[in-house]
C-alpha cells in the first residue's frame, strides 16, 4: 500500500542540508541551528544545516589566503574559462533553483528563473572581461621612457551579500572579484544559504581551486569577525544603511577598500508631457516587483499637478488589481515580503503615514485574505502624502508600498526628488528632450533612467549611488575592475 488516500497529493519538497565551503570542501558549520523558511508558509522548512562560527571564518580566511597567490598567477584567460562554465552550470539550474529562489525568498516564478539567468549572465560577462585588459601604457615625457599602468589583485576580499537578490547580488560581486584574480570568503544574508550553496556548488563543479571561494554562514559575529580579519584586503556589502556604515567603519579603521551599496528612495517623476501608459506600467513594476524588496525599488511617485489625479487613479487602481500569493502560483504579482518582522515594520510605517495625514489611494495596506494570514504577506499600497514633510518621505520601507506628492512645476519635481538623504535611482517620464537632459544634471542620483523603471542593473556599467546610497568606489563596469584591483604605475626604461 503506497499511500493513504487523504495523503496529500503535492508534498513540500523535503528540506535541503545545507553545508558550507571552506578550503574546497563541503563542511557543516559549527555553530547554531541554521533553518530557511518560505515565507509563503513560515512553517516549511526550505534548507537547514548550522551556522559558521569564528572558528570557521578563520579556517576561510586562511584557506583563502594560502591560494591568493596561485590564483592571482593563475593567467586571467583560465580564471575567465572557469566562471563562463559556472555561468554555463547555473543557466541549466535556471528552473530548479527559480524554484528554489521563490521558495526561500518569497519573489515570484519569474521573477527566481529570471534573477538565476541574471546570475550566468553576469558570471558570463567577467568571465569575457577576465583577459581584456591590464592596465595602459602612457608616453614619458622624459627620452626612452615609458609609463605603463598595471593592475594587480587587491588578494583577500570578503563579500556580504543581502537577502533580496540571492544568486544575482552574489554573481555581481564575486565574479569580478574572481575575475580580476582575488580569493573570497563570502557571507550570505541569513534567510537564503540555500541559493549561496547553488551558486559555490556552480562555481566548484567549473573547476574552482581549493580555497579560492569559501562560503561561511553566519549572522553579525561572523560578518565583524571577517570584516576585522587581519589577512582581508577588501570588502564589499550590500544591505542596510546601519550595517553598511558599521561594516565602512571597521573597514576604514584597518585602512583596507571598502565598497558598501546601501538603501535608496528612490522617486518616479511623471511629467505633465509623459506617455501616461508607459509611466503607469512602469511606476508599477519598479514599485512592485519583488515586493519592493530592491534598494533600486520606486517608492516615492513625483506626478506634476495638473495630471496628479489621473495618474494617482490609474497607478492605484492597477495596484489594487495586483494578486498577492504564493509566488509558485500562477498568476501572481506579489509574492511575500521575507520575514514576519519585515511585514510589521512596513505596516507600521504604513500606519505611521495615515496618522500623519497621508490618505491611502489603494485598498488599506493592512488588508489581507484570510487565506493569507500565515505568510509574510503585504498588499501594495499607493499612499498620498501631504504637503508638508513627512517621514516617510525620506524613509526606506523596503516593501511595496508608493508614497505620492503633486509638484507645481518641472523643478519642484526635480526638488521633491532630491529631498532626503538617499541616492540611489531616479526615473524622469518626459517627451521633451530638453527636460530629460535638464533632468541629468538636476537629479542627485549614481542611477538614472529617462522614461523606464528605477530598478534594473547591467554588469557592463557602473552601480552605485549618490549621497547616502553608496560608501566608498561603485560596483559593476569598469568601477568593479578599479575597485578589486590596485594599480601600479611603471616607469620604465632600458638599463642602458
Ligand atoms: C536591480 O535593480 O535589478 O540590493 C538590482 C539591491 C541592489 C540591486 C538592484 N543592490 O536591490
Amino acid at each position: 500500500d503506497e499511500s493513504t488516500p487523504d495523503a496529500p497529493t503535492s508534498a513540500a519538497p523535503s528540506s535541503v542540508d545545507l553545508l558550507q565551503y571552506l578550503a574546497g570542501e563541503w563542511r557543516e558549520g559549527r555553530g547554531a541551528h541554521l533553518a530557511s523558511e518560505n515565507p509563503s508558509r513560515p512553517s516549511e522548512i526550505v534548507a537547514a544545516g548550522r551556522a559558521g562560527t569564528v572558528e570557521d571564518v578563520e579556517l576561510a580566511v586562511r584557506a583563502a589566503d594560502a591560494a591568493k597567490a596561485s590564483w592571482a598567477a593563475t593567467p586571467p584567460h583560465e580564471r575567465g574559462a572557469i566562471l563562463n562554465r559556472a555561468a554555463r552550470i547555473v543557466s541549466e539550474a535556471a528552473t530548479t533553483w527559480g524554484t528554489e529562489l521563490a521558495r526561500e525568498e518569497g519573489k515570484t516564478l519569474a521573477e527566481g528563473i529570471g534573477e538565476v539567468r541574471r546570475a550566468a549572465q553576469i558570471l558570463e560577462h567577467y568571465g569575457h572581461d577576465a583577459d581584456r585588459e591590464a592596465g595602459g601604457i602612457f608616453s614619458s615625457p622624459r627620452r626612452g621612457e615609458r609609463i605603463l599602468v598595471t593592475r594587480r589583485p587587491l588578494g583577500t576580499v570578503a563579500l556580504i551579500t543581502p537577502f533580496n537578490f540571492p544568486i544575482a547580488i552574489p554573481a555581481w560581486k564575486i565574479a569580478p572579484a574572481l575575475a580580476y584574480g582575488n580569493t573570497v570568503v563570502w557571507k550570505p544574508a541569513g534567510p537564503v544559504p540555500l541559493l549561496a550553496l547553488r551558486l559555490a556548488s556552480a562555481l566548484h563543479d567549473a573547476g574552482l581551486p581549493p580555497g579560492v571561494l569559501n562560503l561561511v554562514f553566519g549572522e553579525g559575529e561572523v560578518g565583524s569577525a571577517l570584516v576585522g580579519h587581519p589577512l582581508v584586503d577588501g570588502v564589499s556589502f550590500t544591505g542596510s544603511t546601519a550595517v553598511g556604515r558599521a561594516v565602512a567603519s571597521a573597514g576604514s579603521a584597518r585602512g583596507i577598500p571598502v565598497q558598501a551599496e546601501l538603501g535608496g528612495k528612490n522617486a518616479a517623476v511623471v511629467l505633465a508631457d509623459a506617455d501616461l501608459e508607459l509611466a503607469a506600467a512602469q511606476v508599477l513594476a519598479g514599485a512592485f516587483n519583488s515586493s519592493g524588496q530592491k534598494c533600486t525599488a520606486t517608492s516615492r511617485l513625483v506626478v506634476q499637478r495638473e495630471i496628479a489625479d489621473e495618474f494617482g487613479s490609474i497607478v492605484a487602481e492597477r495596484a489594487d488589481a495586483l494578486i498577492v500569493g504564493d509566488p509558485l502560483a500562477d498568476g501572481v504579482h506579489l509574492g511575500p515580503v521575507i520575514s514576519a518582522r519585515a511585514r510589521d515594520s512596513i505596516n507600521a510605517g504604513v500606519a505611521r503615514a495615515l496618522d500623519e495625514g497621508a490618505h491611502a489611494l489603494t485598498r488599506c495596506a493592512l488588508e489581507l485574505d484570510d487565506d493569507l494570514r500565515p505568510g509574510h504577506f503585504v498588499r501594495p499600497s499607493v499612499l498620498a502624502m501631504p504637503a508638508d514633510s513627512s517621514p516617510l518621505w525620506e524613509q526606506e520601507l523596503f516593501g511595496p508600498v508608493l508614497a505620492m506628492r503633486a509638484a507645481d512645476s518641472v523643478e519642484h519635481a526635480f526638488d521633491l526628488a532630491n529631498a532626503g538623504g538617499f541616492g540611489l535611482s531616479a526615473a524622469v517620464f518626459t517627451n521633451d528632450l530638453t527636460r530629460a537632459l535638464d533632468s541629468i544634471d538636476r537629479m542627485q542620483v549614481g542611477i538614472l533612467h529617462i522614461n523606464s523603471e528605477t530598478a534594473g542593473a547591467d554588469p557592463h556599467v557602473p552601480f552605485g549611488g549618490a549621497k547616502g546610497s553608496s560608501l566608498g568606489p561603485k560596483e559593476q563596469g569598469a568601477a568593479a575592475r578599479e575597485f578589486y584591483t590596485s594599480s601600479t604605475t611603471v616607469y620604465l626604461r632600458g638599463g642602458s
